[in-house]
């Protein structure tokens, strides 16, 4: 008789699961759940944003697939809205004929962010979810496991396969107590996670929230804590579906969407944290990152130029009514520039019909489009100088369009204080009340933006105006790296130090060539030149400290950087998002085997890799040689990854898929 196997079995399934196990363990394809173990899931949900989106549907196009092979995908347009010339408008085109040939839903221009339109429209408990958007992890407020990922990965998935990452370990954070609202809101809580874990803090792990503060939460609330985790460099979070999250859905007309889900009672963590909400404070991120946080009341005084209110981590209904709640009968200081984004079409149509928006517009507040708008310096920079408070997430330099300003990151309770006093200031000091707030019981459904996926796409032509390029390929990689060191960096260099957003760049997202020309522009503006230059002699390298390629999902910074010949970044550590983007597009994430070593290492240093595909091979140890120093750097690549690598990028290899 088989009797040990049976017990394990039994002992296994009697115990305990946390939210994140019992998701992944019913979407399980392959692997094992052992924590830094590569597994791969089943995914319900891909979905797509216009600024990465266009690289993701032409990579698509290239793997010969005529349709989605997920059960549902979105294309949302909300980054590059601005429409000067042709660019942006040719790239919406082709997004919307794009998702008609293969079977996905269009939200057109207008309906909203993605991951605020996502959690209204399509997100449901138990799920799991990608979008080529880091801040993804949104959908986690409603029990979704949704995670950020590049275009090239999301187009996989898309034709068919399963989604590969490593099991991360399982944070618990426990919130104890109960939010002390309406001063101090769920924006306190993650800048709190933020001030104690960095930037760095999250790295490889997911948080999953629990306590009774948690519960008290409800869903947009939640969704504000899970979309900033992407800032603690988080896989993603997720909150339990409870009967707040039956609530929102049956308010969206989804209730059928519902389904309980809850850690076991015995459930077990890989480490818990506590947050005690009842003495928590108003909080407040300072230039140039989402981690340098303090009690707002340190600030005190401090003049403020401009607020900008929203982004798709502020700008739900509830949080645009307590906005509207203070600025009724107030006005914005005459020194500051107030800008409002609300999230979504159907955010926008509520306040509208309530009133907060003539509050908004009596007050002297300007009102932007339902899109990403000033959060990604499409529009709204500040002034050389000036002091930039907002709701958004991400305070990186020269994000808002102007390096020489000052970016602080607050809640729309503590931004709209800002905004009328004109100087930073404890919200709990501002003397005017603010609305208590209930849930409405009804949202207002209309889905007239929202296009529904062809039954027959046969008819469906694709349209690629003048701004759509071609996807560039790069060669299988050489045996031997003889390569220029064209840049030394620092820790935590973002994705928006290697490839800058902005209204003048992010135009050029779907034509690599043009975007090139802008990497690391902020931070050296001859990079390009000077990569193109190197090219010809046997390509580049870049060397970073920690935590490389922190912050957003953009391809570009893996795309735009190989294009220009990058061969190799060699660091102590990637963020995980930016580290796939470069195996994608073929380049090689190397890192330290010494950390020391990184001092060996000098910007216009020629560095020498031999046998790189033996050792790809091998045990993934390198030698390099520069001048006379010596250090070993390693890879670390698993095998799908290594072949991904030797065949010159994931589009090469899937495109081996076309011809067979
Ligand atoms: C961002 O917030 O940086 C973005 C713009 O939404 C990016 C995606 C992009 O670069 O297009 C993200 O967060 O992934
Ligand atoms: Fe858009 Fe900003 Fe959210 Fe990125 S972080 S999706 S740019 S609103």
């Amino acid at each position: 008789m088989d009797f040990i196997p049976a017990v394990e079995y039994w002992q296994e399934e009697m115990l305990g699961k946390n939210i994140v196990e019992k998701i992944f363990s019913s979407h399980l394809e392959y692997g094992e759940m052992k924590a830094g173990e590569p597994i791969g899931l089943r995914i319900d949900e891909v979905y797509t944003q216009d600024a990465t989106g266009t690289m993701t549907w032409l990579q698509f196009e290239a793997m010969c697939i005529d349709r989605v092979k997920v059960p549902l995908a979105v294309s949302y347009i909300d980054h590059n809205m601005i429409q000067s010339n042709f660019m942006n408008p040719d790239d919406h085109l082709f997004l919307q004929t794009a998702a008609a040939s293969f079977g996905a839903w269009f939200s057109k221009p207008g309906n909203g962010i993605c991951h605020q339109v996502n959690l209204e429209r399509f997100a449901r408990p138990g799920w799991i979810g990608l979008g080529t958007d880091s801040h993804t992890p949104t959908n986690g407020g409603m029990g979704m496991i949704a995670i950020g990922v590049g275009g090239l990965d999301a187009a996989t998935v898309m034709a068919g396969n399963a989604f590969e990452v490593k099991m991360p370990r399982v944070v618990k954070v426990d919130l104890k107590g109960t939010l002390k609202r309406p001063y101090v809101s769920a924006m306190d809580i993650i800048l709190e996670l933020l001030r104690r874990l960095t930037v760095k803090g999250g790295v490889g792990k997911i948080f999953e929230y629990g306590g009774e503060g948690a519960f008290d939460l409800n869903v947009t609330e939640r969704a504000t804590i899970t979309n900033m985790g992407a800032e603690l460099g988080a896989t993603t979070s997720v909150f339990p579906s409870d009967d707040k999250t039956r609530q929102f859905l049956k308010a969206q007309g989804r209730e059928d969407h519902w389904t309980e889900l809850l850690a076991d009672d015995d459930a077990s963590y890989d480490e818990v944290i506590e947050i005690d909400l009842d003495k928590l404070e108003p909080m407040i991120a300072q230039p140039h990152s989402p981690d340098a946080v303090v009690p707002i009341k340190e600030l005190a005084g401090k003049k403020v130029d401009q607020v900008c209110i929203g982004s798709c981590t502020n700008s739900s209904y509830q949080a645009m009514r307590a906005v509207a709640s203070v600025l009724r009968g107030n006005r914005v200081a005459d020194a500051v520039n107030l800008h409002i984004n609300p999230g979504s079409k159907q955010v926008y149509e509520m306040i509208a019909s309530d009133g907060s928006l003539a509050d908004m517009i009596s007050a002297g507040a300007r009102m932007l489009e339902a899109s990403c708008g000033p959060c990604i310096g499409m529009g709204g920079s500040p002034a050389t100088g000036q002091v930039s408070v907002r709701t958004y997430n991400r305070n990186f330099k020269g994000r808002s369009g102007n390096k020489e300003a000052f970016t602080y990151l607050a809640s729309p309770v503590s931004a709209v204080a800002m905004a009328i006093k004109g100087e930073m200031m404890d919200p709990r000091e501002l003397g005017v009340g603010i609305e208590s707030y209930n849930e409405p019981d009804v949202y207002p459904i209309d889905n007239n933006l929202l296009i529904p996926p062809l039954d027959d796409t046969s008819t469906v032509a694709i349209i690629k105006g003048p701004n759509i390029k071609d996807v560039p390929v790069k060669e299988p990689v050489a045996e031997k790296i003889e390569a220029e060191v064209l840049l030394k960096l620092g820790d935590n260099i973002t994705t928006d130090d290697i490839m800058p957003a902005g209204s003048a760049v992010l135009p050029f997202r779907s034509n690599i060539p043009a975007i090139s020309e802008y990497v690391f522009f902020n931070v050296d503006e001859t990079f390009s030149k000077r990569a193109t230059e190197a090219k010809g002699k046997g390509g580049g390298v870049i060397v970073g400290a920690d935590n490389y390629g922190q912050g957003s999902s953009r391809e570009h910074a893996a795309l735009a950087p190989m294009f220009l010949g990058v061969q190799a970044v060699i660091t102590r550590s990637f963020a995980r998002i930016h580290r796939s983007n470069l195996i994608n597009f073929g380049i090689l994430p190397m890192l330290f085997e010494d950390p020391a070593d990184y001092d060996k290492v000098s910007q216009g240093d020629k560095l020498v890799i031999k046998d790189v595909k033996k050792n790809l091979e091998g045990d993934q140890r390198y030698e390099v040689t520069s001048g006379k120093q010596k250090f070993t750097v390693i890879s670390d690549l698993n095998d799908r990854e290594k072949e991904i690598i030797t065949s010159g990028g994931l589009l090469s290899f899937a495109r081996k898929m076309c011809s067979l």
